[in-house]
């Protein structure tokens, strides 16, 4: 069923999980979709005016439609309980802690996705809203000690493989989306708001961080990409990146 509904790969830990899920209500939808149809057809051939003259306003009576209902709901709440609410909860009651993930601050704007890296120091720099610039998209605060090895990105997030990765997600104007299909994330970003979002990619490669909300003209171009890679090629980028701040 999964290669048949061409899904994305799965990139992180919980896909497999997301799949399953959507399978399931892949299945469930067939099914009613087919029943519902054949009912249809049904319908219209036994009821037609030719054979019903005077119509009836009493409903239908038998036992079998309330039992195919109560048959429908008691399986929507099985995969509401037993399987959306508790992957759901997953992704938002326990979030890996600061210190064994890789944190990292993503912004959107119309139309890109700006990152900032702690650096080295694994402490985010201040940022204001009056610094920023077309050169300073983040509005980074340079002359903050903490800000002196962050590093900035726009639309490029490279990340580690088999890490916990913890995106604080936050928008600078209206409403966007966090889409990484293959990893099966997808947060929207709220103005105002800095909203975590937590996954553990598992396959190395590089994807797109696509915007999944209809925000302005320019949507259809607000793609940034992904770039997961080993350890050490993920360290090795990192050193590029802080090279380039001392001289640039
Ligand atoms: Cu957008």
């Amino acid at each position: 069923m999964l290669e048949y509904l061409g899904l994305p790969v799965q990139a992180s830990t919980h896909a497999a999980e997301i799949d399953h899920m959507i399978s399931l209500i892949h299945w469930l939808m067939l099914v009613l979709f087919v029943g519902w149809g054949i009912f249809f057809v049904f319908v219209l051939i036994r009821f037609r005016r030719g054979a019903n003259p005077r119509a009836s306003y009493e409903g239908a009576k038998g036992k079998i439609s309330k039992g195919l209902e109560v048959a429908i709901v008691v399986i929507e709440m099985v995969l509401l309980v037993f399987y959306a609410i508790p992957a759901w909860a997953k992704r938002v009651r326990a979030f890996p802690s600061e210190n064994e993930a890789v944190v990292v601050r993503v912004v959107g704007e119309q139309f890109a996705w700006n990152v900032h890296y702690p650096g080295p120091d694994g402490k985010f720099g201040r940022t204001d809203i009056n610094r920023i610039t077309a050169d300073n998209a983040l509005g980074l605060d340079r002359s903050d000690p903490n800000a002196k090895d962050d590093i900035t990105t726009i639309n490029q997030l490279n990340l580690p493989v088999d890490r916990p990765i913890l995106v604080h997600l936050s928008t600078k104007d209206v409403i966007h989306s966090f889409g990484l299909y293959e990893m099966r994330v997808k947060q929207d970003a709220v103005p105002g708001m800095s909203i975590p979002v937590w996954f553990i990619p598992n396959r190395e490669g590089q994807y797109e961080i696509a915007c999944s909300q209809l925000c302005g003209l320019g949507h259809f171009r607000m793609r940034g990409f992904v770039t997961i890679q080993s350890a050490a090629e993920y360290q090795k980028w990192l050193e590029e990146q802080a090279k380039q701040l001392t001289n640039p």
